[in-house]
């Protein structure tokens, strides 16, 4: 039982020569890395954009967002709750400071904006990814959990 024929070592070590070979032809071929610094440009091609957002860091009602201007197209963002209360991202399209935006029940009425998307209910310590598809144009990205979007929000800008 489980005898090991020299045919089947024979057949292994001719598959581990050939496999030789190939790394060899594919090391010899060109330099990989050059792959690297084609990425930015495949972007270009169809590739979401990411943006990665911070909520409850560096202290509790911040929210960052890096980078901050994106070309105009599908846009992934990748939250993250670094703090310990529930937070959410809104992506809303405008203009406006951010004082300046309707209001209900200290939190930006969203039923009177233009909210390009969400990703609500985030918890401490949980990341959620939201993808969008955005036109050019003044974004406020923001946290709308009562209480937190005066000071939980940033602008974006999509070129
Ligand atoms: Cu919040």
């Amino acid at each position: 039982m489980f005898r090991k024929t020299r045919p089947t070592a024979r057949v292994g070590a001719l598959a581990l020569g050939a496999f030789a070979a190939l790394a060899l032809v594919a090391c010899g071929g060109g330099d990989s890395n050059n792959d690297a610094t084609a990425a930015p440009t495949q972007a270009a091609g169809g590739d979401a954009t990411t943006v990665q957002v911070t909520l409850g860091a560096p202290s509790e009602l911040e929210l960052e967002a890096a980078p901050a201007s994106v070309p105009a197209g599908a846009v992934t963002f990748e939250v993250e709750n670094a703090g310990a209360l529930l937070h959410e991202l809104v992506v809303i399209k405008s203009d406006q400071a951010v004082a300046d935006l309707p209001a209900a029940n200290a939190a930006a009425d969203l039923s009177a904006l233009d909210v390009a998307g969400d990703a609500t209910d985030i918890q401490p310590g949980a990341s959620d990814t939201l993808k969008v598809d955005l036109e050019a144009g003044t974004y406020i990205l923001l946290c709308n959990i009562p209480g937190h979007y005066m000071s939980m929000n940033t602008t974006f800008t999509v070129e």
